[in-house]
């Protein structure tokens, strides 16, 4: 493995304007058409292509570069272009085949060739039943990750890829591999997880516009546009549809860094948000053809279309799940006469409640508390800060070390507080923690599970320090509180005042 080059500057990942690269991947070569029909810029690798210089095709026909017949076969194909690329033919020229994709950009007429083995026209015909199989395959998973799962076995069946997995991103943008297929060839990543500055800002948002990408052979030389810009505008091209486009020299050192030469990956659009990606690799250079590659960007979206109603399903599911477990929370609490002990008795269906690994009550100079959570002493200190800072009806945090900085001394069990003020005139509170996430992840199976600080550093632009990256990022930090746990939660809040206060109005009756 190579290590990453010390030109590459990492601290400006989010302004690199990958879409406008000036160059293209040289596995195939580009001709742009002015809207009269005469070249205007070609990519500087024709020769090699079509053992034409790149100056002798500008301002010429189609027909002049490529032949008659050849510009024949393609014309009639260029008169309803849109703006993202479609199949337009398969051309021979000399000895060599071609599948050509066009799209209309910036005022020009993008023509990409690219190279392919096989003599005939691509044929597009066995997509109807792959898609057709794949839907049904799906209505028998429950779950996303089964899903994904089957998605990923398709994907890797189809492109023959040496490992294919599919890539969560959370709402920071941090991502998690949720399935994976492979073929043994590359190491497993099932599990792993990597730093939201791994697919920096703009590459994200590239994603969802364009939602396949095709990285040839992670060691090419980019094959550079003649002239520089476009003509007709001055400015620089803008590929962002361009399936050659060249891609961005960190990327391509991460991937050699990490032993995959070649890569594809299809974005998971779900509510028009990218929501992950299946993320092909191979360790040697591979081309997948413009056919296939359709086929897995309809797979992927198929699998982003049942991932959207599996979430909405599941959104459903949980609600009415926490829903349950507060109703019978407040059955329990109407039972006994002390509202401590019985608050006590039903501290197993609280966690559950909040999804939270300790709970405790603060009643006055009372304590009760269950599971893992701060020692008394650390309890107090924390009530007595809430009382002074926090004001509203619920307090939830998922970086309470950030928030309150002597919680860094217990951040490992409650790096997640939620913090639920339990009468209106005293300072009452019902408090629920959740433990630091990164020593609630399952790591079974995965080979990186050991922690990387006993190591020495590992060497930059690889999933090891992304890994050690990500860790680092989310030091501190507890699974978020979901808006679904947060609502159900000023639910239970308004209940429980309300048992208090008929349990005051009893006491007062009682007293008369
Ligand atoms: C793009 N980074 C990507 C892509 C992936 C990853 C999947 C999409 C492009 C593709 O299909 O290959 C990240 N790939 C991973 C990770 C794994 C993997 C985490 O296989 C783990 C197994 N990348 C960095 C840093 C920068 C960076 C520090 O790690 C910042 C300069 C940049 N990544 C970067 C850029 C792109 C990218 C600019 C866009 C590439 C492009 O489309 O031009």
């Amino acid at each position: 493995m190579t290590q990453a080059s010390p030109t590459i500057d990492l601290s400006s990942c989010d302004r690199e304007a990958i879409r406008m690269p000036g160059s293209i991947q040289p596995h195939g070569f580009v001709l742009a058409l002015s809207p009269q029909g005469t070249v205007v810029q070609v990519s500087d690798n024709l020769e090699r292509h079509l053992g034409k210089h790149p100056e002798a095709a500008l301002g010429r026909t189609l027909a002049d570069v490529l032949g008659t017949d050849t510009a024949a076969q393609l014309e009639p194909e260029l008169t309803r272009v849109g703006a993202r690329p479609s199949f337009a033919a398969t051309v021979r020229v000399g000895a060599s085949s071609f599948d050509v994709l066009v799209h209309r950009y910036d005022s020009l007429l993008m023509l990409e060739f690219e190279a392919v083995d096989r003599i005939g026209a691509a044929d597009f015909r066995h997509l109807y039943p792959l898609v057709g199989d794949f839907l049904l395959q799906l209505s028998d998973a429950e779950t996303i990750e089964k899903m994904s799962a089957k998605a990923a076995d398709e994907i890797r069946a189809v492109t023959g890829f040496n490992r294919v997995l599919v890539y969560k991103f959370d709402e920071e943008g941090h991502g998690h591999v949720l399935a994976e297929s492979n073929d043994g060839v590359l190491p497993s990543y099932l599990g792993q997880r990597f730093p939201a500055s791994d697919i920096p800002k703009q590459a994200r948002e590239l994603y969802v516009a364009n939602r396949i990408r095709l990285i040839h052979d992670a060691n090419y030389a980019p094959a550079r546009l003649v002239p520089q810009n476009n003509p007709l505008t001055e400015a620089p091209n803008d590929l962002s549809f361009a399936a050659l486009r060249s891609v961005s020299p960190v990327h391509l050192q991460y991937m050699r860094n990490m032993g995959t030469l070649a890569s594809m990956s299809v974005s998971l659009i779900v509510k028009g948000e990218l929501w992950g990606l299946i993320s092909c690799h191979n360790a040697a250079p591979r081309h997948i053809t413009f056919d296939k590659r359709t086929a897995c960007e309809q797979l992927g979206q198929i699998l982003a279309l049942r991932i959207q109603s599996r979430e909405l399903a599941d959104e459903l599911q949980f609600r009415l799940e926490v829903r349950r477990i507060m109703v019978s929370v407040l059955a329990g609490l109407t039972q006994g006469s002390d509202f401590i002990e019985n608050m006590g008795s039903v501290f197993p269906e609280l966690l559950q409640f909040a999804r939270a690994s300790g709970a405790a009550i603060v009643v006055d100079d009372r304590i009760v508390s269950y599971g893992d959570t701060p020692n008394e002493t650390q309890l107090r200190e924390l009530v007595a800060w809430l009382q002074l800072n926090t004001h509203d009806d619920l307090y939830y945090t998922d970086k309470l070390p950030e928030q309150y900085p002597p919680a860094q001394a217990y951040q490992r069990t409650a790096s997640g507080l939620l913090a639920m003020p339990i009468s209106r005139i005293h300072e009452h509170y019902l408090l629920w923690f959740r433990p630091e996430f990164v020593y609630t992840i399952d790591w079974a199976g995965n080979p990186h599970a050991k922690d990387p600080a006993q190591d020495a550093p590992p060497a930059p632009l690889t999933p090891r320090t992304s890994f050690a990256s990500w860790r680092e990022t989310v030091h501190g930090a507890s699974a978020p509180w979901h808006p679904g746990e947060i609502e159900m939660a000023l639910e239970f809040r308004t209940a429980l005042l309300g048992i208090a206060l008929e349990r005051a109005e009893q006491m007062a009756e009682l007293a008369e």
